[in-house]
């Protein structure tokens, strides 16, 4: 890994990564003040060798073995979700807890009614990764051993990016979805972003191979899908209760103050000066234009990297001053792109110790590259 703040050349994207070239439309002279926030709690990690680890096997690091019991694949609570009968294409690894360690921390208060607010959460993109998604909440006490909501009255907020390239994309909508009715029905809440793989995902349910205008030529949203990691499988299990929910996300959030977005673009700014305008215009956009506006929204919302370099920290502040806020929090951009980190020639993992301050700490990454063996993040807020 390199220094930070020291100067590098952006990576070339790895294959099938990203949809356009805007890894290379930025000169990049340095990063003021970024620096990793550690992250001391455990994680698992969906390298092999932590999936195939046997629950016979003494898990590495803890002193005592914890009971073992298994994350189970959630289950969707009949009274808040119609049931579906749901094919079962694969049975993903489970993750033992006995190798997360003993130590559970359950760090959020408990407030009475009344009280301020609850704990403040942010997850950074998922894509797929289920069993990464219920061992990183469960470590925090946000979920309980059988994926249900424990934490509360905290809050948390998913940063968008839920399906593709991991195994169980539609799964994990579905568990975002139930712990959102478990959240609100405890006193906090379980919220999410749309991310551009949500446009993207969208995009191919809806219009599949219909021709839209890209500037790389005739492009179809199922195409660019299945070219960036979309599964079969998710298409196939998508039913009409998870696209509208998809479609209702907002695009952007201020919380704490703390913007909330999921790209690293200030193209946010192309579809209003506030965040309510943004959000009804990418609904009202979702509702009733074309593939071609869907695809132009998709493009726009898929650019990154705008707050790294010199410029960076105007860029963020262009943001904050528009729609409010101290720090935007972002995923979209792995962190070991963001550090140029992810290509190590001996192929060992990205080293990625928590969430990555940047821009004169003026920005929070939080995507910390699970599709590439990096980790999967979820961090209290503030980060300090
Ligand atoms: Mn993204």
């Amino acid at each position: 890994m390199l220094p930070y703040g020291s100067y590098y050349e952006p990576p070339e994207p790895a294959p099938g990564y990203g949809y356009d070239n805007t890894y290379s439309d930025n000169t990049y002279s340095g990063y003021g003040g970024a620096r990793f926030l550690e992250q001391h709690w455990p994680t698992v990690s969906h390298h092999p060798d932590a999936r195939t680890a046997q629950p016979s096997e003494p898990a590495p690091g803890p002193q005592h073995e914890a009971p073992v019991q298994q994350l189970p694949r959630h289950e969707v609570p009949q009274h808040e979700i119609q049931q579906h009968e749901v094919p079962q294409h694969e049975d993903p690894p489970t993750i033992e807890l006995s190798a997360l360690g003993e130590e559970l921390h359950y760090p959020y208060p408990q407030p009475e009614p009344g009280e301020a607010p609850g704990p403040l959460y942010v997850v950074g993109d998922v894509h797929g990764y289920l069993d990464e998604l219920l061992a990183a909440l469960h470590q925090q006490g946000l979920i309980d051993a059988e994926g249900h909501w424990s934490a509360g009255r905290s809050r948390i907020w998913f940063l968008g990016d839920f399906t593709d390239r991991g195994p169980d994309g539609i799964g994990v909508i579905d568990l975002v979805m139930q712990l959102a009715a478990e959240a609100a029905a405890a006193g906090g809440y379980c919220r999410a972003l749309m991310g551009n793989h949500e446009l993207l995902f969208l995009g191919a349910s809806r219009y599949g191979d219909e021709p839209v205008q890209s500037t790389a030529g005739t492009a179809s949203f199922l195409a660019a899908w299945r070219l960036n990691g979309g599964q079969q499988h998710d298409l196939d299990r998508l039913e009409t209760h998870h696209i509208s929910w998809l479609s209702r996300l907002p695009a952007i959030a201020l919380e704490d103050e703390h913007l909330l977005l999921h790209s690293d673009t200030t193209a946010y700014l192309e579809y209003g000066e506030s965040i309510a305008a943004v959000n009804d215009a990418v609904h009202a956009l979702l509702a009733d234009e074309g593939a071609d506006e869907w695809w132009d929204c998709f493009r726009r919302f898929t650019k990154r990297f705008a707050f790294r370099g010199d410029a960076g920290p105007t860029a963020v502040h262009e943001l904050l001053s528009a729609y409010g806020g101290r720090r935007v929090v972002h995923g979209h951009s792995p962190i070991p792109y963001l550090t140029g980190s992810a290509h190590l020639e001996d192929g060992t993992p990205p080293h990625v110790p928590g969430p990555y301050i940047y821009a004169d700490e003026l920005a929070i990454a939080m995507d910390g590259g699970v599709t590439m063996e990096g980790r999967l993040l979820v961090a209290r807020l503030p980060l300090n």
